[in-house]
Formats: C-alpha cells, sequence, structure tokens
C-alpha cells in the first residue's frame, strides 16, 4: 500500500513528515500477510543478512548473525524524555524532551537514505480488543518488519480498526546507518556505533523514538518500549496495570482452572515456567503469555490480564527438550533465530541446547568453531543472549484462551528472582500492601539480557520493571498500593515471592525448578481455593513442610531449609532495603512501604 492511499490523516501526514526527514528511496506501507512476510525474509537473504534453514528440519525458518556491538538491550542509551526530571525518576536516564528531539532529528535526517521506509500498523493485543493499544512504528529493516510479524498483529486489519482518526502510538526506528548510491549491506548488519544509539520514550506525548540499534527490544518497539514503558504510564493514568509477567492457565486434578501472572526479571526463566510441564500428577499447565501482562478490572470486580504480544522473542541458550520441551517444539518451523550457531546440516545450536555439537559449526561471529568441552575458557558458539522469534500459536500448550478480547481472570501474582539464599522456595503475602513490598524489593543475579551491568551481582529490579517502568518508580509503588484499594480484597489476586534458585553452601541448586515448580504451584493454586496447608512466619505464609510434595532428587533436609525463615539472612536482607534500596526512591517512596518493613523487622527481632 501507498503512503497516498492512507485514510487516517494524521498518520497519513506523520508518515510524509517522516519520509521528509529521514529521506528514504522508497516507502511502503505494511499490509502483513505471509507474503510480505517471505519477502521480508528475502530482502534480508538477498543482502546476505540471513541463511535460510533446512527446510526438512526446521521449515520456513532462518538465521540472522548481528553485529557483535548489537546483541542486547542498552539500558544506558535508553530514555525516560519526561517534561520534569523528577518523573522519570532516579532508575532511568533522563533527557530534557526538547533538547532530545533536537539530538535525534539531526541523527533522523537522511538515515534511511539508499533504504526502503517500512511503515507497520501494529495491534499490542488482539485487534479491536478493549484492552488492545494500537502502535505505527517506521522502520528502515526488514528485519524488524518479520520480527514485528511474529511478536505483534500487523497490517491492513489494524489500519481498519484505526479508521480515520483513531488513536496510535507513534514509533521511529532507524538502523542509523543510510546506504550511498550503489551500496548494499552485503552481509554486514546495520546499525550505528553506541554513543548514536538512542531508545527514547516520550511519555507525556506517548512517543517512542529509537535509532542506532537493529536488536530485540530496542527495535521491535510495541514489546519493551510501547507493551512496557509508555503502557505502564498509560495504566498509572487510567487505573490498570502494565507489567512485565508472564501469564499461565494452571487446572488441578478435580477441572478447576486458576490463571496466574509472575513477574521474573529477565533470564530468570520466565519462559520455561510458562510452559512448564506439571511433574504433579493430574495436574495442566497452559501458556497464555511469557512476558507482558496487561491487567484491568472487569466489572466482576476481578482483574482481567491479557498478553498484549503474539509471539515469543526468548533465549535460545539453555533451552532444551528438558527446561522447556514446548519452546523447542514451538520453534521448529516459521521462526527467526538471531546469535545462535549453525550447523553443518544448516540446523541451530547453541549452549545448554541439550547434546554435544555434531561438528564444526558456525559460530554467532560467523567463524568456524569447534566444540572443546575441556577448555573452560571456549568462547560460546551462541551469544548468550541470541534469541528466538516464534508465533505463540505453534506453541503446543497455547491456552484456547490467549487471544480472548476480554482477558483472563486473575488469581495470583508471583514474584521472583535468581536469589542464591535467604528467600525461601515460596511464601505468601499477608496483605496487598505486603504484596508490594515483596514486589518492590525483588532482586537478581545478573545474567546476559542487557549489555551494561555487571555480571555475577545481584541488582534490586522491583517487579521485574526495573528496566521498564516510565515513570518514577516511586510513584509506581504508589500505583501498586492504590490499585489495591481500588479492588475488593476478596477478589484481589493473592501475592507470593518464589525462589527456584536457591543454592547449598556448596553453589549447587538444592530446587529441581522447570517441570518440578508445578508442585509449589499446585500450593498457591491450592491457597486460592482456600486450602493449602501453611504457617504464619514473620515474613509471610510458608507451606508446611508436608504440603508440597518432595521431589525425590531433593533432601528432607533441604526440603526443611528451602522452606524455613532464614531469620538472621532476613534482617540483612532488611537492613539493605533500609539503607540502599528504598533511599533510591526519595520522599516518593509510599509510607505504606515503610511500615511494611518496620512490622517485618520487628516480627524478625519478636
Ligand atoms: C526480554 C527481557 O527480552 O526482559 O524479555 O530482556
Ligand atoms: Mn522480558
Amino acid at each position: 500500500m501507498k503512503v497516498q492511499e492512507l485514510k487516517h490523516t494524521g498518520l497519513k501526514q506523520w508518515v510524509e513528515e517522516a519520509v521528509a526527514l529521514m529521506t528514504p528511496d522508497t516507502v511502503e506501507v505494511c499490509d502483513g500477510t505471509q507474503a510480505e512476510y517471505d519477502r521480508m525474509i528475502q530482502i534480508n537473504i538477498d543482502n546476505g543478512l540471513a541463511t535460510p534453514l533446512n527446510p526438512w528440519l526446521l521449515p520456513g525458518s532462518v538465521l540472522f548473525r548481528s553485529d557483535p556491538s548489537d546483541v542486547a538491550r542498552v539500558e544506558n542509551r535508553t530514555y525516560i524524555a519526561s517534561e520534569k526530571q523528577d518523573d522519570a525518576g532516579p532508575t532511568n536516564n533522563w533527557i530534557d524532551p526538547k533538547e532530545l528531539k533536537k539530538t535525534m532529528t539531526e541523527l533522523y535526517r537522511g538515515s534511511m537514505k539508499g533504504r526502503t521506509m517500512y511503515v507497520i500498523p501494529f495491534s499490542m493485543g488482539p485487534v479491536g480488543s478493549a484492552i488492545a493499544k494500537i502502535g505505527v512504528e517506521i522502520t528502515d529493516s526488514p528485519y524488524v518488519v518479520a520480527n514485528m510479524h511474529t511478536m505483534t498483529r500487523v497490517g491492513t486489519p489494524v489500519l481498519d480498526v484505526l479508521g480515520t482518526n483513531g488513536p496510535y502510538v507513534p514509533c521511529f526506528h532507524s538502523v542509523g546507518k543510510p546506504l550511498g548510491a550503489g551500496e548494499k549491506d552485503n552481509g554486514t548488519w546495520p546499525c550505528a556505533p553506541l554513543d548514536k544509539k538512542y531508545i527514547s520514550h516520550f511519555p507525556e506525548t506517548r512517543e517512542i523514538w529509537s535509532y542506532g540499534s537493529g536488536y530485540g527490544g530496542n527495535a521491535l518497539l510495541g514489546k519493551k518500549c510501547l507493551a512496557l514503558r509508555i503502557a505502564s504510564v498509560l495504566a498509572r493514568d487510567e487505573g490498570w496495570l502494565a507489567e512485565h509477567m508472564l501469564i499461565l492457565k494452571i487446572t488441578n486434578p478435580q477441572g478447576t482452572v486458576k490463571y496466574i501472572t509472575g513477574a521474573f526479571p529477565s533470564a530468570c526463566g520466565k519462559t520455561n515456567l510458562a510452559m512448564l510441564i506439571p511433574t504433579v500428577p493430574g495436574w495442566t499447565v497452559e501458556t497464555v503469555g511469557d512476558d507482558i501482562a496487561w491487567m484491568k478490572f472487569g466489572k466482576d470486580g476481578r482483574l482481567y490480564a491479557i498478553n498484549p504480544e503474539a509471539g515469543f522473542f526468548g533465549v535460545a541458550p539453555g533451552t532444551n527438550m528438558d527446561s522447556n520441551r514446548n519452546a523447542m517444539e514451538t520453534i521448529r518451523k516459521n521462526t527467526i533465530f538471531t546469535n545462535v550457531a549453525l550447523t553443518k546440516e544448516k540446523t541451530v545450536w547453541w549452549e545448554g541446547i541439550g547434546y554435544d555439537a555434531s561438528g564444526p559449526l558456525i559460530d554467532w561471529n560467523g567463524n568456524e568453531w569447534v566444540q572443546d568441552k575441556h577448555n573452560k575458557e571456549q568462547k560460546p558458539a551462541a551469544h548468550p543472549n541470541s534469541r528466538f522469534t516464534g508465533p505463540a500459536k505453534q506453541c503446543p500448550v497455547i491456552a484456547k484462551e490467549w487471544e480472548d478480547p476480554a482477558g483472563v481472570p486473575i488469581s495470583a501474582f508471583l514474584f521472583g528472582g535468581r536469589r542464591p539464599k535467604t528467600i525461601p522456595l515460596v511464601n505468601q503475602a499477608k496483605s496487598w500492601v505486603h504484596g508490594v513490598f515483596m514486589g518492590s524489593i525483588v532482586g537478581s543475579e545478573v545474567t546476559a539480557a542487557a549489555l551494561d551491568v555487571k555480571a555475577g551481582t545481584i541488582r534490586r529490579d522491583p517487579f521485574a520493571m526495573l528496566p521498564f517502568c516510565g515513570y518514577h518508580m516511586g510513584d509506581y509503588f504508589k500505583h501498586w498500593i492504590s490499585i489495591g484499594k481500588k479492588g475488593d480484597p476478596e477478589k484481589l489476586p493473592k501475592i507470593f515471592f518464589v525462589n527456584w534458585f536457591r543454592k547449598s553452601s556448596e553453589g549447587k541448586f538444592i530446587w529441581p525448578g522447570y517441570g518440578e515448580n508445578s508442585r509449589v504451584l499446585a500450593w498457591i493454586f491450592d491457597r486460592c481455593v482456600g486450602t493449602g496447608k501453611a504457617v504464619d512466619t514473620p515474613i509471610g505464609f510458608l507451606p508446611t513442610v508436608d504440603a508440597i510434595s518432595r521431589p525425590t532428587e531433593v533432601s528432607e533436609a533441604d526440603m526443611q531449609e528451602l522452606l524455613t525463615v532464614d531469620i538472621d539472612g532476613w534482617k540483612a536482607e532488611i537492613a539493605d532495603v533500609r539503607q540502599n534500596h528504598y533511599p533510591k526512591f526519595g520522599d516518593k517512596l509510599p509510607k505504606e512501604l515503610y511500615d511494611e518493613l518496620d512490622a517485618i523487622e520487628k516480627r524478625l527481632n519478636g
């Protein structure tokens, strides 16, 4: 479709202005068809940026290798450009929006020379759903177009919903690599140097401007940028929740269904939990979403969640038939792999895929790589943050309700992170505010999903939203407290803190995780229906030691340790929150959370 044919006059004008600024050679409005997806992939193959994979083993799938400087979200180049710095808060980077727009306008000037500008109308959430939001992304990357096809709902049906004057979030994206006359990418992933990359959000005007990176969360603007950073601001203003949460459906042996959402920092196995295969007989777990939940109160006073996405953008390393069989089945076809290794048979391989490399591989840098299991220093063949982009509808356990425009009613929220010590296997909040307290102190050992944080340390990541909250985190806590005040306590989800990552003094994991987490989910489910045995402790309700069935590989002593309150550890935790964590939020930290901190401390001392 041509720009001239756009019926939405505001949108048409916005695109025309972008064309005048970015001066692409041609412009295309995306229709969202399979033919368009195939063409985007073919353009990348012709440019030497994509390798088609074995059509018998991985039909419809391709492999991309990005530039080594463009492999993860760049948090130190991500900005919340609110009018007042105080509204962005201490955990976001801020630049005055006028200044930032001036800088970025100069970067965008002529940035699409030699390229095609694609205009992608997309819907976050089922097209036409009352909870869904529409965005339009302008990009010069056919890789982004193809990924957006899988991750969102794209094309003409979205324009039909927009009509002639419907609201949309305008999103600019350019890889920042204009081409000279006759120049081609020729196998070189286009992007700009780090100091020219900007992932910018303008919360008051609800705009997103991204420049210089072609990688996932920096470039697929529906996901982290719209569905979390901008949506969190909309949610605050409109009284709902936009959260970094998976959504799962769980059915007990009697056929009763509950829906649970869970917030875990990046790289804590959210996708694995969302698709887990229960080891507890008679229970079923199905997937509604693996990364983002938008929740609104329904007429019955319950919170209903939708998954605004249409695909999974999952971390490949560590994914295998044991850790996540359903993800492996999902990505058997029509999948975009980025920065994994290539085998001679033109299939894919990564560290933790569950078997050794069958021979020499091509690593994510494009070099030959021969597995050497004796060399602990060997660089990985797949980048630790290498990804698959696969359609959610291909997931064998996708719940039938996953596209229900009304959403699914939520019974429980989980919060968790990678915590080798102190935090028990599971712990139920005594009240809504206690649950908000739990969310506010989430922390995790750092891994590889972001480029610019040091691996191995624990970073506090409140509600797993640290890199994704579009406004002051203190105000965000306040918003959570206000949701609790608005809701009927009987109907609000119950809140649980979980930790699958406890380690022994020898540094070994003492809980097996993965499918065995269903034992914990079963207890959480039981608590939601009013059964499930628990003891009241200073930090919350913990299961009695016999309330959760014990996996054979967990000793009785370890089970006891997983379910015991580590008084000294918790005292240290509380002191750390009081001294190092809460003061960051200044006077925006709600008083209710300090009261909660005092109350827990008192109970621990009592
Ligand atoms: C993601 C992330 O990619 O949280 O989902 O980093
Ligand atoms: Mn995520």
